[in-house]
């Protein structure tokens, strides 16, 4: 397993410094499995380093194999141990014994862990081999503190049995979209040209940080899939099943975005109908090949009936027709279908006020509740639109209880800067997952996706990473990709303390004076960079003020004749969507109470989802005192403020951080202050010029 970048590659939260502390001290590793052996892997790797050195139990040669003991002599600072263990140093078998006496066996499930520092040993306990992986990379992250004076006993297990990114990558390069569609970070890490790549190291070095955070899962392609990459299924299985084996070592299992319209493209079949038997017959005899050559197979994503990809409206069948017709070919491996909920009309005309795009997966889906296999996940954006920087959450996530569900997000920053702007998502998400549907009595957003006592559906997130030199073009993106890792493992993470994590990680070698400095100055950058964002972008949470197509950059009214159902609607009077049931689309009625109350009062609807919910004069007075329109103006002045002082603070960092990421951040800075500006200006200008209303601090308006 070869995981060593070029040089030219940067370490991400994974530096050979954040091993100090493990690499420096004696170590024993007790189990068998790939996942040990890579903890093992790790241990040597990071001993060679820094002078530690780490053994495995020696079987005496006349005993059967079980009766395994330490080398004897050897005082160990550390003992990892898959339980139930042979011999253990006395310290570990101490630990192993009262662990038992509390919580019995099972406790830990299949990535679960128990941290404990007794009579000076550190002990890591795990009932599965991904466990001690998940184990390993704590230490990692506790760094020195893992072996203070005492640690009392701690269980960690995942909030979610699925963590999993979605990659947008494409074989061969779109015309429009590129290698990877909506990527910011240079071309696929694992394809270039029609090619999959022939070193893969990448790969299996994205692995690596990726379970240093917690995920185990990856989709490997757009899930619009195209001609070349529907073959990803068939004659080009061999490309999935080589990041396979890449990214098994590290616990992640490899999933797929299938075609709805396989059987016809691929298999020659006149119909994809999914009530058809030859179809039904092919996809079981597909899947069966596919499980031949990749027996961990994670399962497929499919996007069908939404943005011109194929799905069963095609044959007049319904949705959960077509999910558990894959559903039961994945089902005897194992598999599951992730069958996305992003399904709107989107050749809507403007005219017609009587179609909202919000209503839609709702509308689609709520109906079909209880009618999905056991091994279908319903994958539900987390916003009723479209990952935008601020929206509701999406009412799906409260109306199916009898479906399992994936909430998705975007770490891809396609409405969010594009990985110029530095916008740090997880205070966004954490709020999304905090968020309780039924109000403060009920669960949360994160515990319908870790599920009941069934499993949920998990998260899922598009990824920000590409072939780029940093990985995801903004250095600082790096921060998204960790963060939505360790929120999955544990949504009630609090997104400062997982920043720091990010930065003590990955600046472990920064000089002088270690992360102490770096570490102020990215919090006073990133902590806020998201309500940053939303300033000096679309005001209110009325969300598309983007540029059609690339979507990067202000244009007020570049979605408001479109068919894509993304409108605004300001006039000389007012802004917003009018919502509510007594007046507008009704979408407020989608909600459970007492969200659809709350919403549908102009009094009562948060100011940042107003405009969401509400079309209201530009006089209106918001719940912070201020008009919509001072507010506009306000926030859009003060946005750039802000984004002109994070630019200094960096400079402050100049000699401190790697002169290489030093650079990078400098140049899209630059770049992200002169779009705010642009923001600013042409939201200012717009409202202005629409409304006639003068900013009352008398502040320059073009
Ligand atoms: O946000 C939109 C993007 C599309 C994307 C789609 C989706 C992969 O603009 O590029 O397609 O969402 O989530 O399917």
């Amino acid at each position: 397993m070869n995981t060593v970048l070029p040089n030219d590659v940067h370490a991400a939260w994974l530096p050979p410094e954040a091993f100090r502390a493990l690499g420096s001290r004696r170590s024993l590793v007790c189990g068998e499995g790939t996942l040990v052996d890579t903890v093992r892997h790790e241990l040597a790797r990071a001993c060679a380093r820094y002078g530690g050195s780490t053994d495995q139990p020696h079987p005496r040669p006349d005993a059967p194999p079980s009766d395994d003991r330490p080398a004897a002599g050897t005082s160990y600072e550390l003992v990892f141990a898959l339980v139930p263990a042979g011999l253990l140093p006395i310290a570990a078998a101490a630990v192993e014994v009262v662990y038992r006496r509390r919580h019995g066996a099972g406790a830990l499930g299949e990535e679960g862990f128990l941290l404990a520092r007794h009579a000076e040993v550190t002990v890591v306990l795990a009932e599965a081999p991904a466990g001690l992986l998940h184990g390993l990379f704590h230490l990692v992250r506790l760094g020195e503190s893992a072996f203070g004076l005492t640690r009392p006993m701690e269980l960690h297990r995942p909030a979610m049995r699925l963590r999993m990114l979605d990659h947008w990558d494409n074989v061969d390069v779109h015309p429009v979209m590129g290698q990877v569609e909506r990527g910011y970070a240079g071309g696929s890490i694992f394809w270039q040209d029609g090619a999959r790549r022939e070193d893969l190291t990448r790969v299996g070095a994205y692995g690596r940080l990726l379970a240093a955070g917690g995920v185990n899962a990856v989709s490997v392609n757009n899930v619009n899939v195209h001609a070349t990459e529907a073959r990803l299924l068939t004659d080009r299985l061999g490309d999935v099943a080589a990041f396979a084996d890449v990214l098994r070592p590290y616990g992640i299992r490899v999933h797929l975005s299938v075609s709805f319209a396989a059987p016809v493209t691929l298999g020659g079949l006149p119909t994809a109908d999914p009530l058809d038997d030859g179809v039904r017959g092919w996809w079981a005899d597909t899947t069966k090949q596919v499980y031949e050559s990749i027996p961990d197979f994670g399962g497929y994503v499919v996007k069908a009936d939404s943005e011109g990809q194929p799905g069963p409206f095609g044959y007049g069948r319904s949705h959960a027709d077509g999910a558990n017709v894959l559903a039961d070919a994945l089902a005897p491996f194992g598999g599951v279908v992730h069958w996305r909920a992003f399904v709107y009309n989107h050749r809507q005309d403007w005219r017609d006020r009587s179609t909202d795009r919000a209503r839609a997966a709702h509308d689609h889906f709520a109906p079909l509740d209880g009618q999905f296999r056991d091994n279908v996940i319903l994958q539900v954006k987390h916003g009723p639109m479209d990952f935008q920087p601020r929206e509701p959450i999406s009412p799906v996530i409260a109306a199916m209880p009898r479906t399992r569900l994936a909430v998705e997000f975007q770490v891809t920053q396609e409405y969010t800067g594009q990985q110029r702007h530095v916008c740090y998502l997880a205070p966004w998400w954490s709020e999304v997952l905090g968020f309780a549907p039924w109000g403060d009595d009920g669960p949360t957003v994160a515990a319908v996706a870790a599920g009941g006592p069934a499993d949920g559906g998990g998260l899922v997130a598009v990824s920000n990473v590409g072939d780029d030199p940093f990985w995801t073009g903004h250095p600082l993106a790096q921060a998204n990709l960790y963060a939505f890792g360790r929120l999955a493992w544990d949504p009630r993470l609090d997104p400062a303390a997982v920043l720091d994590e990010w930065i003590e990680l990955t600046f472990a070698g920064a000089s002088p004076g270690g992360p102490g400095p770096v570490r102020r100055a990215l919090h006073a950058i990133m902590d806020d960079s998201w309500r940053t964002y939303e300033r000096y972008t679309a005001p209110l949470g009325v969300g598309f003020m983007v540029r059609p197509g690339h979507h990067y950059g202000p244009d007020v009214d570049g979605y408001e004749y479109t068919p894509w159902g993304t409108y605004h609607f300001a006039d000389r009077d007012g802004v917003g969507v009018d919502r509510t049931r007594a007046s507008g689309t009704g979408f407020t009625g989608q909600f459970p109470p007492p969200w659809r109350d709350v919403y549908e009062s102009i009094e009562s609807c948060p100011d940042e989802l107003l405009l969401f919910f509400h079309h209201v004069p530009y006089g209106h007075v918001l719940h912070n005192g201020s008009t919509v329109i001072q507010h506009i103006y306000d926030t859009h002045f003060d946005g750039v403020e802000q984004v002109a002082a994070m630019r200094q603070r960096w400079e402050r960092l100049d000699g401190v951080v790697d002169p290489g990421v030093h650079a990078r951040v400098r140049e899209r800075l630059d770049e992200q202050l002169r779009c705010a500006e642009e923001w600013r200006d042409q939201i200012n200008a717009y409202f202005f010029r629409k409304s006639g209303v003068p900013d009352a601090r008398g502040r320059r308006i073009h």
